[in-house]
């Protein structure tokens, strides 16, 4: 568990919870530490489990032999269930006895976005879609689920932390929404045009395997203007936060102009 979780990951959906969360005064809200760690668990599992042989069959994550190819595949899928489940362990025990409203919204939150709703669901349509060209409507759902999903609920569970109301929670939900799509076109196309040892993953492997991706239906030109005008939207989506939201802006852009 903490040869994958303490690699070097860049703790996007970690960072954006907690920029969320400091949009909104201290004294009003709730710590987002418990939270934002257990983001991070749920994504260092579906990335353990993802790189299985069963699975996209990658030998190398975050700059390093991946889970199944250091301790074995049985290891790696027991490390994935224990990282899965002890982060929603760390939520029910960060909010027991303080804020237990809060801490099962936040719960609920991040289980809808790890399950068959969002980030399973999307891993399954992936994998069902995979080698067959389903359009772009379908790419988008699959993008949204897989990826997007738990991006998303990072920044919706900031804003409950801090005590957001209805309509400020429905503006950052937006944001979550264009910057998770924006985070995995990009994926795409650094799975064309990036670099191995930068990245820390295999390059190359969408096409080869037939996924259905954003540079297929549009082209590296065109995908790259998708990001930036989801990233755009996004951080235009947050004006009315003023400076407040600056934190989240610069993520906006450090998704889309990321390298690694
Ligand atoms: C439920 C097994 C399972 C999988 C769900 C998220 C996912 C689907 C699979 C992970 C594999 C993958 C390459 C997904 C595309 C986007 C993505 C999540 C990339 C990795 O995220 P980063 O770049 O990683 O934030 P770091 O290492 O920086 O945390």
């Amino acid at each position: 568990m903490a040869y994958s979780l303490l690699a070097s990951g860049k703790r996007i959906r970690s960072v954006l919870l907690v920029a969320t969360r400091e949009i909104f005064p201290v004294s009003a809200g709730h710590d987002p530490i418990p939270a934002a760690c257990a983001f991070e668990l749920v994504h260092t599992y579906s990335l353990i489990h993802d790189d299985l042989p069963a699975m996209d069959n990658d030998d190398y994550r975050r700059g390093r032999p991946s889970n199944h190819k250091q301790f074995g595949e049985a290891m790696a899928i027991l490390a994935g269930d224990a990282l899965l489940t002890e982060a929603f362990g760390l939520v029910a025990r960060g909010f027991r006895g303080v804020a237990e409203p809060v801490g099962a919204r936040v719960v609920g939150e991040l289980a809808a976005a790890a399950g068959a709703a969002g980030m399973v669901g999307g891993q399954v349509l992936d994998t069902i879609d995979t080698g067959r060209d389903v359009g772009r409507e379908a790419t988008e759902e699959i993008h949204r689920r897989k990826t997007g999903a738990l991006i998303t609920a990072a920044v919706r569970c900031g804003a409950i932390l801090g005590g957001a109301g209805e309509d400020e929670l429905s503006v950052l939900a937006d944001f979550g929404d264009r910057i998770g799509l924006a985070f995995q076109v990009v994926d795409d196309i650094l799975d064309v045009v990036g670099n191995r040892e930068v990245l820390g993953k295999s390059i190359g492997k969408d096409e080869a395997s037939g996924k259905n991706t954003y540079v297929k239906l549009l082209g590296l030109e065109g995908s790259r203007a998708y990001a930036a005008s989801l990233a755009g939207d996004a951080a235009s989506g947050v004006a009315t936060f003023g400076d407040r939201a600056d934190a989240l802006r610069a993520m906006a852009s450090f998704i889309v102009e990321r390298s690694s």
